[in-house]
């Protein structure tokens, strides 16, 4: 910063420089002069409404709120001056008068501005004190103590754009209301908890009375759950995380939403797996069986690490020995580091002898990195989520990030509220997002292509190609326009539901704006025809040069804390870390360097295909740790009979899992906040967890026990700690040359790729050229091919699954995480309600929903924002999983399921849980 730049004027008597923009009580905080304030708050617009900053300008008649006001150049400002501060104390004295007897919290603020000020008591009465709100778990009202600051109202407002808290009534019955004063759990708040994180009284509080503790310790670590990679820090108090709140990240800027803020509590939960356990000999599993729900361990007995750990590894060498190394197979984790990764895909690798090594990631954006490395070479973002404020449109497209990437989609609206960016949302359900939207497409599900090839159409026939971008950085345009000529708006409309019209206005939109950028989720990529549907977002990128530059560019939503890390580091069948071919002999030939041993040069297995050769009777035995496939991979009854007919299954969880009940041992690991190591969020902004508490008796850290197995398959490891795999990795990641752990510490984040220490790390990349051989993005065209099972006469209804905000993936975490399980206690099938109508249902219903592979019931929920014809359910509940219905057809380049579309049928009754042994809420003591 140019000194020069600064205005000078004095402060209290003092002369002191302030930025440009800068307020008065901004500047006088940068040289160590703090002014009271409380409606203030960094972060928020300031609103000066409180006047608890008011300061004496030389010369003017009344004195000033200096949050608002910017100084002049040579302004005489006093806030120790005795008129201003008998205007501060008079303003604190007023206010300290409503006040509850005790403080709601810790860290009120009020009170320390009137201890600082010398304020005692208030001489004025007090109004009438509203009562207690307890109705939301996850946040306590008690507006007794609110001093209508209105940072709760622009938190919510402003910063989340969540539009729920507002100001209302008059004079003394003037107070904050929920919706249209409805009680906070009523309301359509989600819980993000933003207005507790700067509500200065705790009028807003934690529900579990965290604002009245004071922690031991203060621990700065990121979000176990979304690709986000929300920095926050825990607060510790015996042992135990009692409270969360946000940190000032790249990703987040001290955001969270509800999972983050007040999912902490599963590592404590009574539930977790605090000793290794061996199957019982002779206890059979059943495929169609269910843990039991008064004894979920009943087939295992506990056994000593020792003993746990030599029967694991002597499975695995049985098996190499009268199978072979291929009768192996492991799936690692995309919760856990980029060293846990690394090291389960090594071990995968050198011990086991085979690249069957897979994860997640296959259910997940696995067509859309085929799509993208095929198209321009590299699998991850083009640009960072928090470009949306630098584009002119934004196109969201098969993606729910209001639920799903919660803190990502704030900065969505935070862009479309400032009136530069139009968003234009594709998903065949109205989410809530549509709010936001300029255009919502409310498209048929499984009809991508036949839209986005009607876009591009229109972009090839009207002159909105950006020739010379074409000319000069892609390859293969020629056959995308042969191609789309086929597809007119005007044939596609029948198709996909969409008039030509609105499709003619939203390809122009997105063709002429000076920055368009892409985003895009599960909706796009989990349909046997993913790679096609990704193949057509690339080519409207390429065709209209809408990449390579701030705002623009290609956004996969990554899922999984660490999904983009554990992809980077190797966990897949068929590259070593930073992507290099299996296949490839001088990659196999620097691996088998570093890693001295002889390496398979064929790609292995992936997931789904792993549990078909499982269920065939070719892979024996399994390494399965931080994944749930009973649960999350399609058509589980089929995936359970996988798991079953293994002979070695090793487990490695925090939890008794569906999965972990057909185990033959189970290893009791380290939850997130129990350990230390980077993981790398959806930008590619690798970042530090770091350890908060202590796993919970006998259970160990994944790096230890990974290493421990290691050990007795022969490999010669001794890494001390994350810190020593780490710079392993780095030394055989080009991508992360330049990010060392030191570096990691001192700037708490850098983005790769990263060449050398002074790297800054590049956020937008395809600025120049393409990481492809030729340096050129490879166009690929695509026909419409439909979903492998279209409804019909005895299966009427669309089956598409999904996620909801306060619940993660098979549930394992989050329902045993109190406040998001009181909110989602049960699980829903969203349906029209014109056709729960139809079916003769109301809301609340049990509705059981049925495909040719499984049943389940649930309860009914109505959301027209549900197309007509369809239904809607979450896979995270154990009692009415999803995936007993869905379909394990395959898309033929990446292999990802078919998870967003099956037929089903629904009719009104049945039993929650009960057909599969589960009492509703009875899990296991
Ligand atoms: N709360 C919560 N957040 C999560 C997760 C979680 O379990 N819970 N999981 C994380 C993970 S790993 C992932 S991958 C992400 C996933 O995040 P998203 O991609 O947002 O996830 P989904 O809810 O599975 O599906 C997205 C949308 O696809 C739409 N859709 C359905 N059929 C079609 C179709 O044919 N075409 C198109 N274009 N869209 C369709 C659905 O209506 C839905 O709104 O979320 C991450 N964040
Ligand atoms: N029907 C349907 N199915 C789907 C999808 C869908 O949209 N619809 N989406 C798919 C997608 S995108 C994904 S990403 C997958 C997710 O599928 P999974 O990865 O199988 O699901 P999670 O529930 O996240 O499983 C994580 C497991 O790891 C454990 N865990 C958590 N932290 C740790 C740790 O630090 N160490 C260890 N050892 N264990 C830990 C948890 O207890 C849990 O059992 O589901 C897929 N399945
Ligand atoms: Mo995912």
């Amino acid at each position: 910063m140019n000194p020069s730049d600064e205005i000078v004027f004095k402060l209290d008597g003092r002369p002191v420089g302030a930025r440009p923009g800068e307020a008065i009580l901004q500047a006088a905080r940068r040289h160590g002069v703090e002014i009271p304030h409380l409606c203030y708050r960094d972060g928020l617009r300031p609103d000066g409404n409180c006047r608890a900053c008011v300061v004496e300008i030389e010369g003017e008649r009344v004195l000033a709120a200096s949050c608002c006001r910017t100084p002049g150049e040579g302004m005489e400002v006093r806030s120790d001056s005795p008129r201003a501060r008998s205007a501060q104390r008079m303003v604190v004295e007023l206010l300290l008068a409503d006040q509850p007897e005790t403080s709601r919290s810790r860290d009120d603020e009020l009170r320390q501005w009137a201890e600082r000020l010398g304020v005692s008591g208030s001489r004025f009465p007090g109004r009438e004190a509203p009562p207690p709100d307890r109705s939301n778990p996850a946040i306590a009202v008690q507006l007794d103590a609110c001093i209508q600051c209105t940072r709760c109202v622009r938190a919510c407002r402003e910063t989340q754009v969540n539009d729920v808290i507002g100001y209302a009534y008059r004079g003394s019955h003037a107070r904050i209301v929920f919706d249209q004063g409805d009680p906070m759990g009523l309301s359509s708040c989600v819980s993000c908890g933003e207005c507790v994180q700067v509500c200065p009284t705790g009028a807003l509080a934690p529900g579990n009375g965290a604002a009245l503790l004071e922690a031991d310790r203060r621990v700065d670590s990121g979000c176990p759950y979304c690709g986000v990679g929300c920095q926050l820090t825990y607060h510790v108090k015996d042992g135990k995380i009692v409270k969360v709140t946000g940190r000032d990240g790249p990703a987040n800027h001290g955001r969270l939403c509800v999972k983050g803020r007040y999912g902490f509590d599963y590592p404590a939960h009574r539930q977790r797996l605090t000793q290794p356990l061996i199957r019982k000999p002779g206890i059979a599993k059943d495929p169609q069986g269910e843990l039991d729900p008064a004894d979920p361990l009943a087939a295992f007995r506990p056994a000593s690490w020792e003993e746990a750990l030599d029967f694991a590894a002597d499975g695995l060498k049985r098996i190499i020995a009268e199978h072979g190394k291929h009768a192996l197979a492991g799936f690692g984790s995309a919760k856990g580091s980029n060293e846990e990764a690394y090291l389960f895909q090594k071990l995968v690798r050198t011990g086991f002898g085979t690249n069957n090594v897979d994860h997640c990631t296959r259910l997940c954006h696995a067509s859309s990195v085929v799509a993208l490395l095929e198209g321009v070479g590299s699998g991850a973002v083009s640009n960072p989520v928090a470009d949306v404020q630098h584009a002119e449109v934004v196109v969201v497209i098969g993606s729910n990030p209001i639920v799903n990437h919660p803190v990502a989609a704030t900065f969505i609206k935070n862009a479309v509220k400032k009136g530069t960016t139009q968003l234009i949302l594709m998903d065949p359900r109205r989410t809530e997002l549509a709010r936001h939207a300029a255009y919502h497409l409310p498209f048929r599900p499984d009809s991508d292509v036949a839209l986005l090839n009607a876009l591009l159409h229109v972009i090839v026939t009207e002159g909105l190609v950006d020739e010379e971008f074409v000319r000069l950085r892609t390859e293969n345009y020629e056959a995308l326009k042969q191609n789309v000529l086929a597809y007119s708006p005007e044939a596609m409309a029948p198709i996909c539901g969409i008039d030509a019209r609105t499709l003619r206005e939203v390809a122009r939109l997105y063709a002429r704006s000076r920055a368009s950028m892409i985003l895009w989720g599960m909706g796009v990529s989990q349909h046997v025809h993913g790679t096609d549907n990704v193949r057509c977002l690339i080519a409207l990128a390429m065709v209209t040069g809408q990449i390579g530059r701030p705002g623009t560019g290609l956004h996969p939503l990554r899922g999984q804390n660490n999904v983009q890390g554990a992809s980077d580091v190797g966990l897949i069948p068929m590259c070593f870390p930073d992507y290099l071919r299996v296949d490839d002999e001088a990659a196999r030939a620097k691996f088998e360097r570093l890693w001295g041993v002889p390496l398979d040069g064929q790609p292995g297995l992936t997931v789904v295909e792993i549990i078909d050769a499982a269920c065939a009777g070719r892979i024996k035995g399994m390494y399965i740790e931080g994944e749930n496939p009973a649960m999350s991979d399609p058509n589980s009854n089929h995936a359970r009979e996988g798991l079953a007919s293994l002979e070695h299954l090793i487990v490695q969880d925090l939890f008794m899992t569906e999965t972990a009940y057909f185990a033959d041992v189970i290893l009791p690991a380290s939850a997130y906040a129990e350990k230390t190591g980077t993981f790398t969020n959806t930008d590619r902004i690798v970042q530090i967890g770091r350890q908060a508490v202590t796993p919970p008796g006998e259970a160990r850290q994944d790096l230890w026990i990974i290493q421990e197995i290691a050990r007795r398959l022969g490999l010669d490891w001794n890494y001390q700690g994350p810190r020593e795999v780490f710079e392993e990795m780095r030394s055989a990641m080009p991508s992360i040359a330049g990010i060392s752990w030191e570096r990691l510490e001192r700037e708490g984040h850098v983005t790769y790729p990263c060449a050398s220490e002074t790297d800054p790390g590049q956020p937008v990349i395809f600025t120049e050229r393409f990481p492809t051989p030729s340096g050129r993005a490879r166009i690929v065209p695509a026909d419409i091919i439909p979903a492998d099972e279209r409804p019909d006469a005895d299966y009427p209804l669309v089956l598409i699954t999904g996620r909801q905000l306060e619940h993660w993936h098979t549930g394992s975490m989050t329902r045993r995480a109190s406040v998001l399980d009181a909110i989602e206690p049960a699980p829903t099938v969203s349906v029209h309600p014109l056709d729960l109508e139809g079916i003769g249902a109301e809301a609340g219903d049990v509705l059981t929903v049925e495909s040719r592979r499984g049943r389940i019931a649930l309860f009914a929920r109505a959301d027209d924002g549900i197309p007509r014809g369809s239904v809607f359910i979450p896979f995270c509940y154990y009692e009415a999983a999803a995936n007993r219905l869905t379909n394990q057809a395959l898309d033929p380049y990446a292999k990802i399921a078919e998870l967003k579309y099956c037929a089903v049928r629904v009719r009104k009754g049945g039993t929650v849980g009960r057909e599969f042994g589960y009492q509703l809420r009875g899990r296991v003591a």
